[in-house]
């Protein structure tokens, strides 16, 4: 095992336990929606961007309490904007995570609901002050992420995705939408860490510079995967979201191109961790990570 193996397996079991405390326990008198938050929550995923936080964290001495909280926080987030994303009127998608999605677990207003509650959930744990002592902090990564998952960020990707004509889309146009729907809350993710730390600006700068470059690379690696995945299950080099008429890097660049385009943005990601020294190993073992995973 790798380093970053043992250090990624290591988080996402801490996490795990902040996560198991953090969401609610009963379900009464709202039956069954406490069960799919916890079942679209726990259990499942590679947890990088809890990751992101924590490692960011680690570069400013901020307490484990305080970037597993944040980290939990922003799993949450990621968890609904995964159950909506795979209701029927957007993705509409029967498995998520090897188990089968949380519409098709329970029901789709069960879903919607769940995927709600934990997003009102996560703006509670960062708010309160168990997370951090200081409130102009806890306002700050409030706001901060609110910018980055709201109609500007993430939900404003996904308008853009479900709406746009994707036949019309160049690499900018795909770029832009993906900068939005899956960048926003991985840049969230380290400047969670220097907000924690109360990081200088050039600090700051230079982890928003990282996250750019790693959201792109873990984006085209995600439609690399998607077709090699779909080659080899269902014998056809397409992919599921190229099959539903979505532009995608590799359908814009050709894998051979988009591969290079991955491994190139790695690199430039890199490149930015340098005033932080060995300190960032592991934030520099994460971006080839990110583009040479096979889930
Ligand atoms: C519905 C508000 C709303 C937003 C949806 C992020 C998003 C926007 C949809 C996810 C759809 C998707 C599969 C995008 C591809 C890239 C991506 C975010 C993959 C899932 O993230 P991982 O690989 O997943 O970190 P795990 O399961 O490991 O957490």
């Amino acid at each position: 095992m790798t380093e970053l193996a043992r250090a990624m397996a290591s988080l996402a079991e801490r996490l795990e336990g902040v996560l198991d405390r953090m969401l609610p326990h009963e379900d009464a008198p709202e039956r069954g929606l406490v069960e799919a938050m916890r079942y679209a929550t726990l259990d499942g995923g590679k947890r990088i961007r809890p990751f992101l936080v924590a490692q960011s964290a680690a570069l400013f001495n901020v307490s484990e309490n305080a970037a597993l909280r944040t980290g939990a926080a922003l799993e949450m987030v990621h968890c609904y904007s995964l159950v909506h994303d795979d209701l029927p009127a957007m993705d509409d998608d029967a498995l998520r995570r090897g188990k089968p999605t949380v519409h098709k677990r329970y029901d789709e207003a069960t879903a919607i609901l769940a995927g709600d509650a934990l997003l009102t959930r996560a703006f509670g744990i960062l708010a309160s002050d168990s997370t951090h002592s200081n409130p102009s902090v806890r306002c700050e990564l409030v706001a901060e992420l609110a910018k980055a998952a709201g109609h500007h960020g993430m939900v404003g990707g996904q308008m853009i995705d479900l709406t746009a004509e994707h036949t019309d889309f160049d690499i900018g146009a795909i770029t832009r939408l993906q900068r939005l729907k899956t960048g926003r809350l991985i840049d969230f993710s380290c400047q969670a860490g220097a907000i924690l730390g109360r990081a200088p600006v050039g600090a700051r700068e230079a982890l928003r510079g990282y996250t750019h470059d790693l959201g792109l690379a873990f984006q085209i690696a995600d439609d690399l995967l998607d077709v090699e995945g779909d080659a080899k299950t269902v014998g056809k080099a397409v992919g599921k979201d190229a099959e539903k008429g979505k532009a995608t890097f590799v359908s814009i660049l050709g894998a051979e191109q988009a591969r290079d385009q991955a491994s190139r943005l790695a690199s430039q990601a890199i490149a930015h961790l340098k005033p932080f020294a060995e300190k960032a190993d592991l934030l520099r073992e994460l971006a080839h990570f990110v583009v040479n995973r096979k889930h």
